[in-house]
């Protein structure tokens, strides 16, 4: 292993602090050239995890800052490697100059360092065993996480939640790939026989707990993703002054000319705790305009990749003033409708002469908006109305759940393909076929979980195989 470097905050711009972290075997020898500590103990030497005060060097050995070293010798260190960290002041050139001076260094100290590549640390963390794969996934989702409750997932996750929710199942389906084989491949040992109602109860456990993790992934998703949503209406209707309301500024151009949003804007609000990403569409009509109708083209295309549709309708019109209008609400209520998704009913200008609409018309028993709700744009009012719609439609779910929803379509692939597998186990098991096809299936499953946490199951089948032979075997 190369010994790595790189700046691990305050290379961006000019900031308080800059951190530049070393790790791999050897980097003491690295560090030790770039800084002196303040109470003259060689680098190697000073204690482990605790900050020392000293100067840091540059190439030419000149004072470069003043600042804090860390040393960290492995394995107790975050890559599990030996590592250390410098903390200087947050100039990018000081930075810079600390990591060339590293690279310098290393060339001249015969331990070669250069500059670590993405995630490069916590793939060494991963390779080490200090973290499993989910616990890595968790740092990116940590330090990507938009609210808090995304944040408190990714925390909670680090913390090895997922890896928690999942290791039942793993132990499991080693359980029973372990005692067939053993069975199967050794059937002169003298081994307990298998017990096919105790392998279908363990699987259809498995089978259980696999489904709730499932079943908790658009939660995982709406945390870490936002809620796709598209503000959908008639031209006129106030989409884009709803927009520009909940963005807080005026993101999106509103002219009182039907047909002033043309492309789709996009842009991310928090809204009730719920982070949204709001798409405005171009009104939708129909139109002999060119430009106006590939927009209503990207309209409904929004509607059909949205989780959550908001429908404006103005709220400001009399409802059996324009007959035409109203053909043309009802054909889009319709539309939304039979998208199947999630949808708010939203009668916009309610300062405007009073609220004529209130609510849906009839919709011949198909399934209603999850709430209606009449609001201004202008004024604000019924804004709140809104927030909480939303976040009784996205509820920030169970405490007790944070830590252990699947927050990617990786993670939800392989879960859902482990669970196939398992239902495939039972079922052969159920139909009395031989161990080796309710075999192939239990270690279809295991290989799929083995995806999710990087824990390969081979050897740990191999060591439980002949942790059922007798003492002295
Ligand atoms: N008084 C009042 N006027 C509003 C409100 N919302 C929108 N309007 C007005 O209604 C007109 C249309 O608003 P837009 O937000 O552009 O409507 P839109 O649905 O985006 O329209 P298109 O992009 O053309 O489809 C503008 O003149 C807005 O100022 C509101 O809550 N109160
Ligand atoms: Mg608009």
């Amino acid at each position: 292993m190369d010994v790595i470097a790189a700046v691990a905050a305050g290379g961006g711009g000019p900031s308080a602090i800059g951190v530049v972290r070393v790790s791999g075997p050897g980097c003491f020898s690295v560090c030790a050239r770039v800084f002196r500590a303040g109470n003259g103990k060689a680098f190697e030497e000073l204690e482990p995890r605790k900050m020392v005060l000293g100067e840091m060097l540059d190439r030419e050995g000149r004072v470069l800052d003043r600042g804090l070293a860390v040393r960290f010798p492995g394995p107790r260190s975050y890559t599990g490697e030996d590592s250390a960290e410098f903390h200087c002041h947050g100039s990018p050139v000081v930075l810079r100059e600390l990591l060339a001076a590293l690279f310098a260094a290393g060339a001249v100290s015969g331990t070669p360092a250069r500059q670590a590549g993405p995630g490069e640390f916590t793939k060494r963390a991963f390779l080490n065993g200090r973290l499993d794969l989910t616990q890595a996934e968790a740092v990116v989702d940590l330090i990507d996480a938009e609210t808090a409750a995304a944040a408190r997932n990714a925390a909670a996750q680090l913390d090895g939640g997922l890896r928690r929710r999942l290791e039942p199942v793993q132990e499991a389906l080693l359980d029973i790939t372990s005692r067939f084989y053993a069975v199967v491949d050794y059937p002169d040992e003298d081994i307990e026989d298998v017990r096919p109602e105790e392998a279908a109860a363990a699987l259809r456990e498995a089978d259980r707990s696999l489904t709730a993790l499932l079943d908790g992934c658009r939660r995982g998703q709406v945390l870490k993703r936002g809620v796709r949503t598209a503000i959908v209406g008639l031209p006129n209707a106030g989409k884009s002054s709803l927009l520009n309301a909940l963005a807080g500024y005026d993101r999106a151009i509103v002219t009182d000319v039907p047909g002033t949003t043309r492309d789709t804007v996009e842009e991310s609000v928090l809204c009730g705790g719920v982070l949204l990403r709001l798409i405005d569409t171009a009104g939708l009509r129909e139109t002999e305009d060119q430009v106006e109708r590939l927009g209503v083209e990207r309209s409904r295309r929004a509607m059909e990749t949205a989780d959550l549709i908001l429908l404006v309708e103005d709220g400001a019109v009399e409802p059996d003033a324009i007959d035409e209008d109203i053909a043309e609400e009802l054909d889009l209520q319709e539309a939304v409708v039979l998208t199947g998704k999630p949808w708010i009913y939203i009668a916009s200008k309610r300062d405007l002469s009073g609220i004529l609409k209130t609510a849906v018309r009839s919709l011949d028993g198909k399934a209603g908006p999850a709430a209606s709700v009449s609001l201004s744009a202008v004024t604000g009012e019924g804004m709140e109305e809104l927030e909480q719609a939303v976040a009784a439609l996205f509820p920030a779910g169970d405490p007790a759940e944070a830590g252990s929803l699947l927050t990617d379509q990786r993670q939800e692939e392989a879960a859902g393909r482990a669970r196939e597998a398992v239902r495939r186990a039972r079922a052969a098991l159920e139909e009395g076929m031989t161990p080796d096809a309710v075999l192939t299936d239990a270690e279809e499953a295991l290989e799929a979980i083995g995806e999710l946490t990087g824990r390969t199951a081979r050897e740990e089948i191999v060591s439980r195989i002949f942790s059922r032979f007798c003492v002295g075997k």
